[in-house]
């Protein structure tokens, strides 16, 4: 299948992250890229396209235009403030503080626009940031075009980003992006499976008032584990998009057995809305060396949940989310997406 990438996801490094108590180098680093690369080229799955560059279009319909510019800016005005280092939001309007004035000051603005402390901004982030939403603009495109599948492989990733809000590692919900790409070019229904270990919460913000797009997600379930606050099993879409959000958490642990149990639920659930083409999330993170989860999937297993994937007979449009076990994250995600072309 074709690989859609972009070497400006290189520019987006050098942050850090809290982790237990002190800033350390962010687990979503550059050379996660590099190593999935890697492994599909040494593979041969496909011809690797660096991506038209596009506009903001399609984003500004899953994304406020003013959060948008919000992310293009932020970085510089960081700089003009007199800052340097990565920009990082540490005040958030909780219930209590007033969220509905927006602060002008890039430090009130940095939480005005983000849920977590996990969405840093350097220098490179913005153009990073951009060329991952145009590789997944891409990717659909070819899908749209015919292709069986297509990889958007690029970083940053998306899929905690919301409709106004960064977090999670996220900026552009790549994910979203793409499957309101693919609606665009004529599908009726779209449905968005969310394989990574977290769930999907930026994405079911999103679309959990439409009817159009389906949100299943598989992950570790929120009371134990990270976004904490979104994904629990009763959270079912609101307003017309009632019934269109499947939240399936797993207790800590999970081992493939029961993650196929739960890919046998969303395949149901896929199957029932009538999607006529589909956009996987693809973390990796279920992986059992990981070092920020507690899933205990086998590089083996990747390619029986490519395989799960492709089951459905769906055109689908790969994205590149979390894994942060770098030295084996490309042999798994070869393994889904070489499981999903083989099944
Ligand atoms: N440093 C994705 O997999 N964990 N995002 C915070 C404290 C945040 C994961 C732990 C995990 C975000 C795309
Ligand atoms: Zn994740």
């Amino acid at each position: 299948m074709d690989i859609v990438h972009s070497p400006l996801h290189r520019g987006h490094t050098g942050h850090l992250e809290l982790v237990a108590g002190a800033f350390l180098p962010a687990f979503e680093k550059p050379e996660r890229a590099d190593f999935v690369l890697e492994a599909l080229r040494r593979a041969g799955l496909g011809p690797v396209r660096v991506p038209r560059a596009h506009d903001l279009k399609i984003a500004a319909r899953v994304h406020d235009p003013a959060y948008l510019a919000f992310l293009a800016r932020a970085h510089d005005m960081w700089l003009e403030r007199g800052n340097s280092g990565p920009a990082l939001p540490f005040i958030w309007p909780r219930p209590g503080l007033r969220a509905d004035v927006p602060p002008r000051d890039i430090e009130g603005l940095l939480g005005h626009y983000s849920f977590d402390g996990g969405a840093p901004f350097v220098a490179g982030t913005w153009a990073a940031v951009r060329a991952a939403q145009d590789c997944a603009l891409d990717a659909a495109a070819i899908v749209a075009g015919g292709a069986r599948a297509a990889f958007s492989l690029a970083r940053p990733p998306g899929h905690h980003a919301g409709p106004a809000f960064a977090g999670g590692y996220c900026y552009i919900n790549n994910a979203a992006v793409a499957a309101e790409a693919l609606l665009q070019a004529g599908a009726g229904r779209v449905a968005i499976l969310d394989v990574d270990y977290h769930h999907g919460n930026g994405t079911q913000a999103i679309f959990e008032a439409r009817a159009d797009v389906l949100t299943v997600s598989i992950h570790a379930d929120p009371r134990d584990e990270f976004p904490y606050f979104l994904g629990h099993a009763d959270e079912r879409g609101t307003g017309a998009g009632e019934g269109a959000n499947l939240n399936l958490p797993l207790p800590l642990g999970t081992e493939w057995p029961a993650w196929a149990d739960a890919l046998a639920t969303a395949r149901g659930a896929i199957a029932a809305f009538g999607a006529e083409v589909m956009v996987v999330s693809l973390g990796v993170d279920t992986y059992e060396g990981d070092p920020i989860s507690r899933f205990r999937l086998r590089t083996e297993d990747f390619a029986r949940m490519g395989a799960g994937i492709a089951a459905l007979g769906l055109g689908c449009v790969f994205v590149m989310e979390g894994g942060y076990a770098v030295v084996e994250i490309g042999d798994n995600v070869l393994g889904v997406l070489a499981g999903f072309e083989a099944g």
